[in-house]
């Protein structure tokens, strides 16, 4: 049985835009339950789910009183100012660059890596089935992140951001893509150093 009084995190645990909901909140030591969502069994098309989340998609937040949230990087949002959180810049401009970031990571990255990944790792598709601009559309965003922490420790600047949570999510298992992580070292270290932080397993290649 839920308890509306608490926030519920409708979530699949094999996806990333899902796990960021959940890093966050722990993170923040903010309570709430976690309910798991097999996509693979269609069970966000359900008509109970589409009635919650039209969008038949997870991550939803249900929020006490308020109703409910989805999109990822929108709750992550409402998670850290729930919590007080310093993890969004306090000065506008460095707010907005962040929110750049969570933007693109959306349209660019989650829209290459996680994708390709999904198809290759839990659709079984081999390569020839996968649309190739995939595998290019992915490195293209990989040096984009490797060019950006050149000379800084995460991916605004000097203190961590949602922004790492956010590309973190399928950064980490962007070998399960296809894509060769080894060839970003920039990347490879920003990834343990934003696990450790989250105080997750680390996901990366070999390790
Ligand atoms: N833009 C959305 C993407 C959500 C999304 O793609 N969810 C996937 C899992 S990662 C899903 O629910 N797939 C099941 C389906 O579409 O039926 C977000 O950031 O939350």
């Amino acid at each position: 049985m839920l308890d509306m009084s608490k926030l519920t995190l409708y979530g699949s645990s094999i996806s990333g835009n899902c796990l960021k909901g959940k890093w966050a909140a722990d993170l923040f030591g903010l309570s709430y339950d976690w309910v798991e969502i097999d996509i693979l069994a269609g069970e966000s098309r359900t008509d109970a789910f589409l009635a919650m989340n039209p969008n038949g998609q997870v991550p939803v937040l249900q929020i006490p009183g308020e109703g409910v949230l989805d999109q990822s990087n929108a709750i992550l949002i409402y998670l850290a100012e729930t919590a007080g959180s310093d993890l969004i810049p306090a000065n506008a401009v460095d707010r907005a660059r962040m929110m750049s970031w969570l933007f693109w990571e959306q349209y660019n990255h989650e829209a290459s890596i996680a994708v390709r990944r999904f198809r290759k790792a839990y659709l079984g598709l081999p390569d020839a089935d996968i649309d190739p601009q995939l595998l290019p559309k992915g490195y293209s965003a990989l040096e984009r992140m490797e060019a950006a922490l050149d000379g800084q420790d995460w991916i605004c600047g000097d203190a961590m951001t949602l922004a790492d949570i956010a590309l973190v999510a399928y950064t980490r298992v962007a070998h399960e893509g296809g894509y060769e992580l080894a060839r970003f070292p920039l990347v490879l270290d920003w990834i343990i150093r934003t696990e450790t932080k989250l105080d997750i397993p680390h996901a990366r290649e070999g390790l």
